[in-house]
């Protein structure tokens, strides 16, 4: 009999919008470990700007005791280090909303995972010398254009409190699993802010400046923000670190399964602390079992995979839930908030 398994059959990313740029990974199948580039979703502004990087120079300046350019060469002979960072879009999973809400319609494939190698940024600041009254980092990017409704030309530019462009942990990437940053996510060099959502990690960086204030770029004024209420803009405040999260990889939604036992498996994770416990609801959230789950003790900004074993008795239609707890004692809330939302897929049993 003819072998009828295609072997070149590959998972592919799903296109959200094509200018700019912006493509969903094929979330069942990017595995539970680290993604390797062609499953890496692309989140862009604007169009990929046009750079020759014969010359490529890192600025830093602003509020700086002595501003300096650092070369490619310069960042590669500093102490470097290889961290395995979860980077999620604040848009995943946006499409389950109801009713709808403004933006890419993402679905549960916004998300990556793998080791980025780079300099801390504290080390390059402390090289150049902060001024004393500096409160703010800002990381510009060189990709730039207009923002939807506006006619003013923006670049990709967002600033990181002092505190958090200072931790050890922040770093300028220059390798993605131990290759030169793929063009699309960054290259040459990319900051790489691990714990908060992935509009911080500015692709492409141009320059760094140290500055003093609040900087009120629209990336994080009026992009980036959540507003709690509906009709106007009171209480609102920058997205930053994770929420506590899962999704579901395996089964697939809508699959069609046989009677009997079946593995679920996801991932889930968290921007403080670490995931606790994932739990699994297939009564519609009156009841929850506890999922197996393996947390890695090393990379502490690493999702943790989990998987659970479930017997089907009966043909039917089943929804499975998840939903993660960090050790924070933050627990996934079952109706969304700002750009959250718990997970949950639809299932026929025959
Ligand atoms: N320069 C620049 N950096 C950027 C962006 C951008 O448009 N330009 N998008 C941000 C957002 S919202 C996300 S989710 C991630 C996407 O990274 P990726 O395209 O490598 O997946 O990059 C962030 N950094
Ligand atoms: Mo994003």
């Amino acid at each position: 009999m003819a072998d009828r398994l295609n072997r070149n059959a590959k998972p592919t990313l799903t296109t959200r919008s094509l200018h700019p740029e912006n493509k969903e990974a094929p979330f069942p199948f990017i595995g539970n470990d680290s993604v390797p580039t062609s499953l890496f979703y692309k989140r862009n502004h604007f169009d990929y700007p046009s750079l020759t990087y014969l010359n490529y120079w890192l600025p830093i300046g602003g509020f700086v005791t002595t501003p300096k350019v650092f070369s490619m060469q310069d960042l590669k002979n500093l102490p470097s280090k290889t961290l395995k960072v979860v980077l999620e879009c604040a848009g995943n999973k946006r499409s389950y909303f109801r009713p709808k809400v403004f933006g890419e319609q993402w679905e549960k494939g916004a998300i990556n995972q793998g080791f980025w190698t780079g300099v801390p940024l504290k080390t390059l600041l402390h090289s150049v010398g902060i001024q004393k009254e500096v409160t703010e980092v800002i990381i510009e990017g060189y990709d730039k254009g207009k923002k939807t409704g506006s006619n003013t030309l923006h670049s990709f530019k967002r600033s990181l409190p002092l505190e958090k462009a200072l931790d050890p942990d922040t770093l300028i990437a220059y390798e993605y699993n131990e290759q030169p940053i793929p063009f699309e996510h960054g290259f040459p060099l990319r900051l790489i802010v691990p714990n908060w959502y992935a509009m911080a990690s500015v692709k492409w960086i141009k320059q760094i400046t140290l500055h003093i204030g609040t900087f009120k770029g629209p990336f994080q004024t009026e992009d980036y923000v959540y507003y709690p209420h509906v009709d106007n803009d009171q209480d609102s405040f920058p997205v930053t670190i994770h929420n506590v999260n899962s999704s579901i990889q395996q089964p697939l939604d809508k699959q069609i399964l046989t009677k009997g036992s079946h593995t679920i498996t996801g991932i889930a994770w968290t921007g403080l602390g670490s995931i606790s416990k994932v739990e699994i609801s297939i009564d519609h959230g009156t009841t929850w079992s506890q999922t197996a789950i393996q947390r890695s003790v090393t990379d502490r900004y690493a999702w943790t995979s989990w998987t659970y074993e479930w017997v089907v008795e009966e043909k039917g239609e089943y929804t499975i839930m998840a939903k993660a707890t960090d050790t924070n004692g933050r627990t996934q809330p079952l109706t969304p908030f700002g750009t959250e939302k718990g997970t949950d897929i639809m299932l026929l049993i025959k």
